[in-house]
């Protein structure tokens, strides 16, 4: 591993309240947490390493809304920098989703116009009140460059996504 390269990426996580941007979080970290730094703006941030294709270290630093999402203090320095986004929404509640095309993603315009952008599909253990067609097809809309459909309660897809924005961070930090 002489030849590795380190990097420090920050994730943001983005959605309605209760989609469960903190436990795919937690799941993903499992334990390695840093609770309240930067509490004054209303997030926590989560630190994670990981190694992409065996050369690439990667220090993640992934930040969730700890307060009320839509009113969260200095949006402006919660998207400041973010070299990748999940924007989560909930199976289990349609609105979520018709909220990341009408208010996420026009907020996602004004902070952060260009960081690659992963949907999440959450919940997918319970019933869903939404088809595929109708996820794949927001996810051409919004121009998710993939889409997960993840269960943070079984893990499901949890750690493929989090590698997967890691992935697209790492290309848009070398173009940008
Ligand atoms: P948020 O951070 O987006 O606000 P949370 O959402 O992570 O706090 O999750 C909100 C609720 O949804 C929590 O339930 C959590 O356990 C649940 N949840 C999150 N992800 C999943 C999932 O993939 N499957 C299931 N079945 N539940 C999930 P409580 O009851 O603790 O409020
Ligand atoms: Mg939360």
């Amino acid at each position: 591993m002489s030849n590795t390269k380190k990097f420090t990426l920050k994730i943001i996580l983005i959605g309605d309240p209760a989609v469960g941007k903190t436990s795919l979080v937690k799941k993903f970290v499992s334990g390695q947490f840093t609770r309240d730094y930067r509490s004054s703006i209303g997030t926590n941030i989560y630190i994670k390493n990981i190694i992409l294709d065996n050369k690439v270290r990667i220090t993640l630093q992934i930040w969730d809304i700890a307060g009320q999402e839509r009113w969260i203090k200095m949006r402006y320095a919660y998207y400041a920098g973010a070299k990748g986004i999940l924007l989560v929404g909930d199976l289990t509640r349609r609105n979520t989703f018709i909220q990341i095309e009408e208010f996420w993603v026009p907020d996602i315009k004004q902070y952060c116009p260009s960081a690659p952008i992963t949907l999440l599909a959450n919940k997918n253990d319970l019933v869903s009140e939404l088809n595929e067609q109708e996820i794949t097809s927001l996810g051409k809309r919004i121009n998710s460059i993939s889409t997960f459909y993840t269960s943070a309660k079984t893990g499901d897809h949890v750690e493929l996504a989090f590698k997967a924005i890691s992935e697209e961070a790492i290309k848009y930090f070398h173009d940008n």
